[in-house]
């Protein structure tokens, strides 16, 4: 293993709940619906105007606004979201990823992350987690979202690396589809039912390290 590409919510930390509660308020304010509880795992991993189509869908507001309009929606959903993330710190990074980046530079693992948010910048550095990144794939640059390979792919190229030799790391399946279409190593935080499609499933970011990462790796190629 020579890389590791990195899905940020879920994985570095918690960004879902935070996702979910601007979609609510942007939904409640200004398109008159109450977002189910199900909309917050529902939309991990997909793009802001993804995740807006899916709710005008759900309220069958789809033909009701015209694109321009859909991204108003979508850049105020994101300045509700910009102000709930403001407040993230060091103590939001979640359990065992702090040692797990120190165990994977130790071993010289080239380090990137491949999330589908524009925001993943501002979020590292509030983590104080940015300098540790080698790479951080631009999301706005690949032409398909996951669970198309497009940003897995531009994590690895983005250090030099094939994806053969990357593990990529994911908490959604749509993540870990994308994954395993840039014919990477997958390994999930979750459910094992739900992210079945994974070559190794821990329940808690605190189970990761280099040595789980680097046995899955080794099996999954032979
Ligand atoms: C994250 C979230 C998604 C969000 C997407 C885009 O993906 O899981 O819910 O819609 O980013 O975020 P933004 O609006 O900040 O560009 P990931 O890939 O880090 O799990
Ligand atoms: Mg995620």
């Amino acid at each position: 293993m020579k890389g590791a590409i990195f899905d940020l919510d879920g994985v570095i930390t918690d960004t879902a709940k935070f996702h979910f509660a601007a979609w609510s308020q942007l939904a409640s304010e200004k398109l008159g619906l109450k977002l189910p509880a199900s909309f917050e795992t529902e939309l991990k991993g997909i793009s802001r105007i993804e995740s807006l189509e899916r709710i005008l869908d759900f309220g069958g507001l789809r033909d009701k606004y015209t694109a321009e309009q859909v991204e108003e929606l979508a850049a105020e959903k994101n300045g509700y979201y910009l102000k709930a993330i403001d407040t993230l710190t060091k103590d939001d990074i979640l359990p065992g990823i702090t040692r797990l980046i120190g165990e994977l530079k130790e071993h010289d693992v080239k380090l990137s992350v491949a999330s589908a948010s524009k925001n993943a910048p501002v979020i590292l550095k509030k983590l104080g987690l940015f300098d540790k990144f080698d790479a951080i794939a631009d999301p706005s640059k690949v032409e398909h979202g996951k669970p198309a390979p497009d940003i897995f792919l531009a994590g690895a190229r983005a250090v030099s690396l094939d994806p053969k030799d990357c593990v990529g790391v994911e908490d959604a399946v749509a993540g870990v589809a994308a994954i395993k279409a840039a014919n990477m190593t997958a390994v999930a935080v979750g459910d094992p039912e739900e992210l079945g499609k994974a070559d190794a499933v821990v329940p808690t970011t605190d189970d990761f390290s280099y040595a789980l990462f680097e046995e899955t790796w080794e099996k999954s190629r032979n």
